[in-house]
């Protein structure tokens, strides 16, 4: 454990990912119809989304799999990282309430110290965008002012500004805006219930081109759902990464939700 502990702070470069459930298609669905899922796909999907993160030099740690959890895939919910802390969520969909129960085990094993959000809060991973110390949360339909209020509380503790982000339009903040590396927030208007909020807001052409992983300074994560938003990060001078989630995001999953960043 020590010498793990020992490896994983040395290259501090980690992405922690749950391999799919074959229930994925069981999973929750609050503002998309249900339409069929192949499994096989959405594997391969998974298999190269892995691999795109290692090929930009990340360890790839893996919570255990759990087969009776549909959403499980969906790891980014389940845990929140500042600096090196790992504050474990309380997903506010029942269904869900029991992914921190691996995902916690995870993230102490990486040498990372454990806070929790606890009953009555509810949080989803989903929602906490952290851009340069502030960290934006968002309120919505899985995180309640309790799991706010714990939020503000721990992050506080860790130097950190937390700003609360009302989110009605889509499932979590991060379904409707993500940043750049240089602190720019994208999204498409339609996702966002009040754009005047951001200080620097560059709009999308495309709603799933509100969505990236940071791989660094000057590269990012999308999917390949927004060409053309892809292609205006390009024309930023962005090294953008392209991944097909298709599957995913029938689960109104994105690009951000399928991994959690250690760095
Ligand atoms: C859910 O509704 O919880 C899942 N079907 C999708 C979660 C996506 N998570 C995320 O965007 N952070």
């Amino acid at each position: 454990w020590a010498a793990r502990r020992a490896a994983a702070s040395a290259s501090r470069r980690i992405a922690i990912v749950r391999m799919p459930s074959s229930r994925l298609a069981d999973g929750e669905l609050t503002h998309q119809e249900r339409v069929p899922v192949d499994l096989d796909l959405a594997e391969r999907q998974w298999e190269d989304y892995v691999g795109a993160l290692r090929a930009e030099g990340f360890t790839i740690v893996e919570v255990p799999p759990a087969e009776e959890l549909p959403d499980s895939v969906f790891v980014e919910d389940t845990l929140v990282i500042i600096d090196g802390t790992a504050i474990v969520t309380r997903p506010g969909a029942v269904s869900r309430a029991r992914e921190i129960d691996d995902a916690a085990p995870t993230a102490r094993d990486l040498g990372l110290r454990v806070e929790r959000i606890v009953e009555p809060g509810t949080l989803d991973g989903g929602d906490v965008l952290q851009i340069g110390s502030t960290v934006y949360v968002g309120r919505g339909g899985r995180t309640n002012a309790e799991g706010i209020r714990q939020l503000r509380a721990i992050a506080g503790r860790l130097g950190r500004e937390v700003v609360a982000v009302p989110v009605s339009k889509v499932l979590h903040l991060k379904s409707a805006v993500t940043a750049l590396p240089d602190g720019t927030v994208i999204g498409h208007p339609s996702t966002i219930d009040d754009a005047s909020m951001w200080r620097s807001f560059l709009p999308m052409p495309e709603a799933e081109g509100g969505h990236v992983v940071v791989l660094g300074d000057d590269a990012v994560l999308m999917a390949t759902s927004a060409p053309a938003s892809a292609e205006l990060v390009r024309s930023l001078g962005y090294r953008v990464v392209t991944v097909d989630i298709s599957e995913f995001e029938k689960l109104e999953g994105c690009v951000t939700c399928l991994s959690v960043l250690v760095r």
